[in-house]
């Protein structure tokens, strides 16, 4: 096992990975920019590297001076978290060339799926279903025209190199397809560099349902069933519950075993998540596969009772999974609410700021991962996430009350949160009876918000 790990990240999955490493007897070093000397990761960590300025760019984002870190604090492993540099290739060969153990998959696996283009083609040939679309990438507007045409309309037109949402575009008929095509190009290019787009079906009113995986360096692959993640702004993940209300045990045995197939296609180890969309009719298709730890990962560790970020840890360590799939089972429901500091009255507007008076909530199921505290400084440079509010029940209606006085439990002085939006969707007839999907937001909470 590793003696010290440096976390290449801040906020609160910083402060989640050092107390994995705490509880995993592993010393640690934060990294942070000069906007987050005051952070509780900085104050929670055996050691601090001060990387740069307040622009992730200059540190969050400075790959010279994480790897110098490292290098100095003889630090042998790096654990990226989520957003920033988790996904970057590039990153993660360059830890393994300075003799650095990235925690997470091999870097010619981020590449590969980060490409959804080649990502789709990979797991195509290992029998995984796809929304039906165009082989491949689409080149030219003729042969996007011929796609649409034999797929039907509407169609999605995404970035190859996008993701979660972003650079998609919908379109109807021919004629908005070509200016479809177009935006989504020039999009692409100037968020990714990469202007290669592709086609899918657009399938109605979906759910967004993802399995959580874990895969060893010896080869051994288990899913932890799936988190219910059709709750979405803007491709903004609100609300996410596990297990899905939508999943009989059939459905769920069916998708979880193809989510292993396609990481098993990849060579995947680490943890990770397979992305499907499920249609009306109970259709499921892949869409993508993410290579990091997601900020939703603390509602399967609840219905579970595995530690995905132990997990990792152990994995990058060279150990075998502990876990089979027959000894992975679903012990009640957890949701996460995700609470912003922003205006959900004023189109969601990033609202940071310095707190007051911080008091989280507790008693029975209740998890708060934050990385806030009393009088602390809410900086405009990063997202606007105050804490991830987790509640845990027996069943549906128990967690979702228990969220309920969880959620009016909080106090968070000084600051607009999301929190009475949250309360809004807990109290609606809809969600309650599990009918979250596409849209939900729009035409379920309109009147609200
Ligand atoms: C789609 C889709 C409809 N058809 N793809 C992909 C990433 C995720 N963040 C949203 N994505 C979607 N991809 C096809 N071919 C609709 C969405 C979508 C969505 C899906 C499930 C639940 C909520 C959603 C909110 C917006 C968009």
């Amino acid at each position: 096992m590793f003696s010290r790990i440096l976390v290449a990240n801040r906020g609160e999955i910083a402060v989640r990975i050092i107390r994995a490493c705490k509880e995993l007897g592993i010393e640690t070093v934060a990294v942070f920019s000069v906007a987050d000397r005051d952070s509780l990761h900085v104050k929670l960590a055996d050691q601090a590297v001060c990387i740069g300025g307040a622009p992730a760019k200059q540190s969050y984002l400075n790959i010279p001076n994480i790897i110098a870190a490292a290098n100095n604090t003889r630090a042998e492993a790096i654990h990226p978290g989520y957003g920033f540099l988790a996904e970057n290739a590039y990153f993660a060969e360059l830890c393994e060339t300075n003799g650095i153990k990235f925690i997470g998959p091999d870097p010619q696996v981020i590449e590969l799926m980060g490409d959804k283009v080649k990502a789709r083609e990979l797991v195509k040939a290992a029998g995984v279903p796809l929304v039906p679309g165009s082989d491949g990438a689409v080149t030219s507007f003729n042969e996007a025209v011929r796609v649409a045409d034999s797929i039907g309309y509407p169609v999605m037109i995404k970035a190859s190199a996008g993701g979660g949402g972003r650079g998609m575009r919908l379109a109807h008929n021919k004629v908005s397809l070509r200016e479809a095509i177009d935006t989504a190009r020039m999009e692409a290019g100037a968020a990714f560099g990469n202007e290669e787009i592709y086609l899918e079906k657009y399938i109605e009113e979906p759910r967004h349902i993802e399995f959580q995986i874990l895969g060893d360096e010896s080869g051994n692959i288990i899913h932890l069933t799936e988190r219910d993640c059709s709750l979405q702004r803007r491709n903004q993940k609100l609300l996410e519950e596990a297990p899905s209300s939508l999943l009989d045990e059939d459905l769920r045995h069916r998708m979880g075993s193809i989510a292993v197939e396609a990481a098993r296609a990849a060579n995947y180890y680490s943890a990770g998540t397979i992305e499907f969309l499920v249609d009306k009719n109970y259709n499921f298709y892949f869409i993508e596969m993410n290579t990091r730890v997601q900020v939703e990962h603390p509602i399967t560790e609840m219905v579970t009772g595995i530690d995905i970020v132990k997990e990792q840890i152990r994995i990058a360590a060279g150990e075998k999974l502990t876990y089979r799939q027959e000894d992975v089972k679903i012990n009640g429901w957890a949701i996460e609410c995700r609470i912003n500091a922003e205006d959900p009255l004023n189109d969601f507007r990033p609202a940071p700021g310095t707190v007051g008076q911080y008091l989280i909530p507790g008693g029975p199921g209740i998890r708060v991962d934050s990385s806030v505290y009393p009088n602390y400084t809410i900086s405009p440079y990063y997202d606007s996430m105050v804490a991830k509010l987790v509640a845990w029940g027996n069943d549906r209606p128990e967690a979702i009350s228990r969220m309920r006085r969880a959620l009016n439990e909080f106090i968070i002085e000084n600051l607009t949160t999301t929190i009475p939006f949250h309360l809004k969707v807990l109290d609606n007839a809809f969600f309650q009876k599990g009918e979250v999907y596409t849209n939900f937001i729009q035409r379920r909470m309109n009147n609200e918000f």
